[in-house]
């Protein structure tokens, strides 16, 4: 009977594959829809691993301050000294959470100012920022982490790859497929890709490529392969927040050569998906572009129900 039950369950079900370069926000969107429809929560279980996070970002955040040459560093380097001579894992706790307590969240303070102050929430990693802003919580001993903490952060999700969400007396199954392709037996019979792309990482280059070029090749390279031919692509273009905010200092035609018009966010963005829609091959399935701010519980609502509207919707035409 249970396996009866299971072999009705799987003709119900519904593949996604969850992808997209390494930090594009996969995690961060799947734990947003495991929050909102499956009261999914194991946030102080992350608790250590934050505050480990902020405290190592202390001195990188620190060594940037100097080379922007923030005056509040020079405060700072009798502290740092000291740090930099810490060996066990004991000694740092023991700094960070009990010794310097005060001097180190009133650090923290300052140097979220100026960041804000100098507009340079641009060039640091969201995740620290944030983690920055909220030191004087996440450096306490009894410190819990709250969902808002778990987001923001850079946490990979460990055992969730095979989640189940059901809709509509379907099942919705997101699947994030292993780098080295153990998986893709099971994968290639998925009715969604669902594809995750870095906004923020327009400005960047690494080897002289501009990582979102990279990622337009890597997206061309995944979605059409004959196996997903029919696949529906859901593009997710995430992190519009990061790109609105660099556009009030970075030129995208600086970054992107061939990009012609105006720096507004509008058209930046038009052209963008503009750029990744004509990458399909095949003509008989469509691309669905979605822009997203993952941090955004409402905005990722959104895309969620945009997602189960494409799949239920292409179901039915099959
Ligand atoms: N500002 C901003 N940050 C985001 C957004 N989505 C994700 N992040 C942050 O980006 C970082 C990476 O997000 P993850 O969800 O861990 O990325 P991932 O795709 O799962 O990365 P891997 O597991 O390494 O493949 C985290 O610090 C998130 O807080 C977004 O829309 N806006
Ligand atoms: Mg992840």
């Amino acid at each position: 009977k249970i396996l009866e039950k299971q072999g009705q369950q799987m003709k119900l079900e519904i593949k996604l594959l969850l992808c997209g370069k390494e930090s594009s926000g996969k995690s961060t969107l799947f734990r947003q829809i495991m929050n909102l429809y499956d009261n999914h929560n194991d946030c102080t279980a992350y608790s250590k691993i934050i505050q480990t996070q902020l405290r190592q970002n202390f001195v990188p955040m620190m060594q940037f301050l100097s080379r922007v040459k923030a005056d509040i560093v020079d405060e700072a380097l009798p502290l740092f000294e000291r740090f930099s001579k810490l060996k066990t894992q004991e000694e740092l706790e023991y700094f960070f959470i009990i010794d310097n307590y005060e001097q180190l969240t009133s650090l923290a303070a300052s140097a979220s100012q100026f960041i804000n102050t100098h507009s340079l929430q641009s060039v640091i990693p969201w995740n620290a920022i944030y983690q920055f802003q909220e030191a004087p919580r996440i450096l306490q001993p009894t410190y819990e982490a709250t969902f808002e903490d778990v987001l923001n952060s850079k946490i990979s999700l460990k055992q969730t790859a095979f989640k189940v969400f059901k809709q509509q007396n379907r099942f919705l199954r997101f699947i994030m497929p292993s780098e080295n392709n153990i998986w893709l037996k099971y994968y290639q019979d998925s009715q969604a890709i669902v594809y995750v792309v870095n906004l923020d990482l327009f400005d960047q280059k690494k080897d002289e490529i501009n990582l979102l070029i990279e990622q337009m090749r890597e997206f061309d390279e995944f979605i059409n392969k004959t196996e997903f031919k029919d696949c529906e692509v859901i593009l997710i273009l995430n992190k519009v927040d990061r790109l609105e905010i660099k556009l009030t200092v970075t030129q995208f035609s600086t970054c992107i050569l061939d990009y012609k018009g105006n720096n507004s966010f509008e058209d930046v963005s038009a052209f963008i998906q503009m750029k990744f829609q004509r990458l399909n091959k095949y003509r008989k399935r469509n691309i669905h572009t979605i822009f997203c701010n993952a941090l955004s519980q409402q905005t990722v609502g959104g895309v969620y129900k945009n997602i189960v509207e494409v799949v239920l919707q292409s179901e039915m035409k099959s």
